[in-house]
């Protein structure tokens, strides 16, 4: 089959990309995409080349694994080259392994192969050379043949033991391992590079690379680098040991760390059950790790299986999902949360990442966007660790052009869905949409609350129906509810016929309620059921709510809580509070709710649809048993002032009046009361005494 000019053009870009990456990840230290970006270009390149064999020249990044060492290292070589491990991505990749295995040993597959298995660990491979028990040499994994000479660096790790002890020394040793920063000393790490102003690192395995690359091992030494041990190149002056287990046992007690998340398993549902355990707790590793690694457990069978290339037949490293990946942002949007709450969102060019396709990643809030600066066109790291919300972690600033006239992120003025007004709530950084019933965000919450069984008390309407009701654009607001047929209801995913009677007929009954569940169902923010009650009580009827001017009654709110302010001072008797129990906070809550045309035409539609709220008597009606009576006031009274005895009495719907007539109901009479009294008497009015007035006051 003939080359296709498109198939060379692309192994050329992508020899170079590699080329480029390989440059700033080896020698630089500062890659510039994550590690599993990375691996797709090498992985399609390696492709392309068993595909087109043709293509393969000697100078591919494919015929060379690694980088070039630094020049300013000694450049050693290693006594047995240091191998790469093959990888498998999936689950088929390490059943294939193990038939490869099963065919080179020839053993029955019934007869399942001993592996062992352990944490492929995400640091930077070392060798470490011991002469008669003495630390020697200690060097990178370079390209795998020639690495560099960083003894004085690795000399500072101090669990890499300087000289063996115990009775099984032996004369030569190459012990092979990880080095790498555990995650609570890479958190501490960037704390300190904050405090002192400097820039952080991007992640655990590039602060151990940047710190095994130090010239000056002073720096190294500063730095909380960890090793751990996984393997021997030569081994000379003892037994060896039978297995890749007891090698590892081996190793423990000569003082090497050793991972103890490892495990001898046998065949492949051993080592797929191994994976998934590991799996399950990787957020709770001390340790950042790419997967597992796969070891034929008998050694024998090791030599016997070999290399391949560079690489061994008796190993395999099982990769997890890349938790990082690189994307482009195309879009910043907001979403609106089940309360109101505006979330930023990077819209992405779709990447795998996490195990999952990942679309869209939150970015918090207004504060975060600012910190990480990004902008709209902006290449991205995207992070999905776990089950976590994916996110953009940090922006790759080096890919913005850098006259960028993408400008800054702004949240909305007006919500996205509703287009109602954006509050931000002081004091938190969240901003929050104005919309409540009306905007579509929020009606699935709305809508539970409304139904909740401490407001209308709709029993069976759950997470479920709601969900479909609104997805399906059946029910916009709680009024809608009442409008729903059995049909519609029945139509309903997971709902039999029995239950979707039951939830009409849930429905039908909630008509009939008490206002204070009714005031308490429309989910005002800051009315809880206390309030409702309370505002229930005041008013009486939703009509009554309804026609309240309150701004006229929050100003008269604040005019009495500052006139009983002054009051309080002098030890002069208060003034009747004006809605007892609600702040002015809430007052304002409330106002604005009403004051918005959809809310309105929301409870009208309420109203119409047969939702009774039961009317209570008002609570002026009933203090006012005064409501139509007319007072005079004459003399001293013992505590009351006159103005307050005024104030009293029209709090309550009576009126005060200054002269006694027929039409007089009650005169109030004090010490040297005068021609009034007489008056009263004559014309037969009501007489009463401060204490008569106050029993009436508080009926
Ligand atoms: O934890 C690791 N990263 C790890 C790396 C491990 N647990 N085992 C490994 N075993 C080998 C063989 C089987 C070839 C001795 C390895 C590596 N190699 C390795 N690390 C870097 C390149 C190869």
């Amino acid at each position: 089959m003939a080359t296709s000019a498109s198939a060379t053009a692309r192994a050329g870009v992508l020899r170079e990309a590699i080329e480029l990456h390989n440059y700033r990840y080896y020698v630089l230290d500062a890659p510039e995409i994550p590690d599993a970006e990375y691996d797709r270009l090498f992985r399609e390149l390696q492709q392309l080349e068993l595909q087109y064999p043709e293509l393969l020249t000697a100078d591919s990044p494919t015929q060379r694994v690694g980088g070039a060492p630094l020049p300013e290292f000694e450049e050693v070589q290693h006594a047995v080259p240091m191998l790469s491990l093959n990888n498998a991505f999936d689950e088929d990749e390490v059943r294939a392994f193990d038939r490869r295995v099963h065919e080179a040993l020839g053993v029955a597959q019934a007869d399942g192969v001993g592996y062992a298995a352990e944490l492929k660990l995400d640091g930077l491979a070392v060798s470490l050379l011991y002469e008669n028990g003495v630390f020697v040499r200690g060097a990178t994994r370079g390209d795998g043949v020639n690495g560099e000479n960083v003894t004085a660096n690795l000399r500072t790790i101090r669990t890499i033991p300087l000289r063996l002890a115990g009775p099984d020394v032996p004369e030569r040793i190459d012990v092979r391992g990880e080095v790498l920063i555990l995650k609570t000393d890479f958190k501490k790490l960037n704390h300190h590079q904050r405090d002192k102003g400097e820039k952080e690192f991007v992640n655990p395995r590039n602060a151990a690379a940047g710190a095994l690359r130090q010239l000056d091992s002073r720096i190294t030494a500063s730095r909380p680098l960890a090793f751990f041990a996984y393997g021997v190149g030569v081994l000379e002056g003892v037994s060896a040991p039978r297995t890749h287990g007891m090698l590892l046992d081996y190793l423990a007690r000569l003082r090497f760390p050793v991972n103890q998340e490892r495990r001898v398993v046998r065949g492949v549902e051993g080592m797929l059950d191994y994976y998934r355990t590991v799996g399950s707790h990787r957020a709770a590793l001390p340790c950042d790790i790419d997967g597992v690694v796969y070891k034929v457990n008998d050694l024998a069978a090791q030599r016997e299986l070999g290399y391949v290339a560079r690489a061994p037949r008796f190993a395999i490293a099982h990769k997890f999902p890349a938790e990082e990946a690189l994307s482009v942002v195309q879009a910043i949007e907001v979403q609106v949360g089940r309360t109101g709450a505006l979330t930023p969102v990077a819209r992405l060019k779709p990447v795998f990442v996490g195990g999952v396709t990942v679309t869209n990643a939150t970015l918090h809030n207004l504060d975060q966007v600012r910190a990480k600066d990004v902008r709209e066109g902006d290449t991205v790291y995207v992070r999905r660790a776990g089950d976590v919300i994916p996110e953009v972690a940090r922006v790759l600033t080096e890919h913005r052009p850098a006259h960028t006239s993408m400008p800054q992120f702004e949240m909305p003025v007006r919500c996205p869905v509703c287009g109602s007004r954006v509050e931000r709530v002081e004091s938190e950084a969240v901003y929050r949409c104005t919309g409540g019933l009306y905007c579509p965000a929020q009606r699935k919450q709305a809508l539970l609350h409304f139904a909740s069984r401490r407001a209308m008390d709709i029993e069976g309407l759950g997470e479920k129906i709601v969900d479909q009701l609104v997805d399906n654009d059946i029910v916009r607001t709680p009024a809608d509810l009442y409008k729903l047929g059995l049909a519609a209801l029945a139509g309903l995913e997971r709902m039999a016929e029995k239950s979707a009677g039951n939830v009409r007929a849930a429905i039908d009954r909630s008509r009939r309620t008490t206002l204070a569940r009714f005031i308490f169902a429309l989910g005002i923010y800051h009315v809880g059921e206390e309030i409702a009650k309370l505002l229930a009580a005041h008013f009486g009827s939703v009509q009554a709510v309804m026609a309240a001017d309150w701004e006229a009654l929050i100003a008269e709110k604040e005019r009495v809580q500052k006139e009983n302010a002054r009051r309080t001072r002098k030890g002069e008797t208060l003034l009747e509070p004006v809605l007892p129990g609600v702040g002015p906070e809430i007052m304002r809550s409330a106002g604005h709710f009403f004051a918005q045309t959809h809310n309105r035409e929301v409870i009208e539609q309420l109203l119409a649809a047969g939702v009774a709220p039961e009317t209570l008597p008002q609570r002026q009606a009933s203090a006012g048993a005064l409501s139509g009576k007319t007072f005079v006031l004459t003399g001293t009274l013992p505590t009351l002032t006159r103005d307050e005895a005024k104030a009293r009495i029209e709090a309550k719907g009576g009126k005060v009046s200054g002269s006694v007539s027929k039409k007089s109901h009650y005169v109030v009479a004090g010490e040297d009361a005068g021609s009034k009294l007489t008056k009263a008497q004559e014309l037969g009015v009501a007489v009463l005494d401060e204490k008569g007035l106050t029993d009436l006051l508080g009926q």
